[in-house]
């Protein structure tokens, strides 16, 4: 079975139009900065809805759409995850990290506390899909595999960074390893392995953040 096909709906831009838009974009992205100290201020659950209906938009392997977004704001569940999150970054910050790693890391100042993630008043935390089950013959259920998982919920993720950041909230993209714990607080079914925890929020008054730069177009970009 295909697809019917329809007419695409694009709108082809004239060049200035074009430059206006996407200097517009890449101003805006280049002022989202990862954002440690949250206001505890609520954010409207209609923004988080809407970055992830922007989020879900993305392509995906065979248009598998392997993603699922877990949106956090009970305060029980939060302190959970915070819990959880410190108990393996206390790990990896005592044991498993290797000395060059913690070297990379000291200049950004972090370490196994994690009060952001009880503090932000959102977490929303990105599962990616490997497999999902169907009915097979004789009440036997046949899993059937997505396709590029990786890449799909990666560009997802991106996309829902983007929103968020355009809707005018702070964000952090927050991978404490492993996160296995993430899938039993949050009572995820087996094949929903999670993939990023975001805190969502405003940044606190006196938020600050390090004075990192970005590399150079010409240290990123090669012509051929
Ligand atoms: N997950 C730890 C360590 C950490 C690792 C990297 I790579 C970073 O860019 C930042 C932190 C933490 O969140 O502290």
């Amino acid at each position: 079975m295909t697809h019917r096909f329809i007419p695409l709906d694009f709108e082809r831009l004239g060049p200035e139009e074009s430059r206006e838009r996407v200097r517009e974009l890449r101003d805006r992205l280049r002022r989202r900065r990862s954002v440690r100290d949250f206001s505890s201020d609520p954010v409207p659950l209609d923004l988080i809805d809407c970055a992830i209906e922007a989020a879900a938009s993305a392509p995906s392997g065979a248009n598998r759409q392997p993603w699922r977004f877990v949106v956090v704001q009970d305060p029980d569940s939060k302190r959970r995850i915070r819990e959880g999150a410190e108990a393996e970054e206390k790990a990896f910050y005592e044991r498993r990290a290797t000395p060059e790693w913690l070297a990379d890391l000291a200049p950004l100042g972090t370490d196994w506390r994690k009060p952001f993630l009880e503090r932000a008043p959102v977490l929303v935390v990105v599962f990616a899909i490997d497999w999902e089950t169907r009915p097979g013959p004789e009440g036997a259920e046949v899993r059937r595999k997505n396709y590029y998982v990786q890449e799909s919920v990666g560009i997802a993720a991106g996309m829902l960074l983007a929103a968020l950041h355009s809707a005018g909230l702070a964000t952090l993209a927050h991978t404490p390893s492993p996160m296995g714990f993430l899938g039993r607080i949050l009572d995820r079914p087996r094949n929903e392995r999670p993939f990023l925890l975001i805190p969502v929020g405003y940044p606190a008054p006196d938020a600050t953040v390090p004075d990192i730069r970005k590399k150079s177009l010409d240290d990123v970009r090669e012509l051929r």
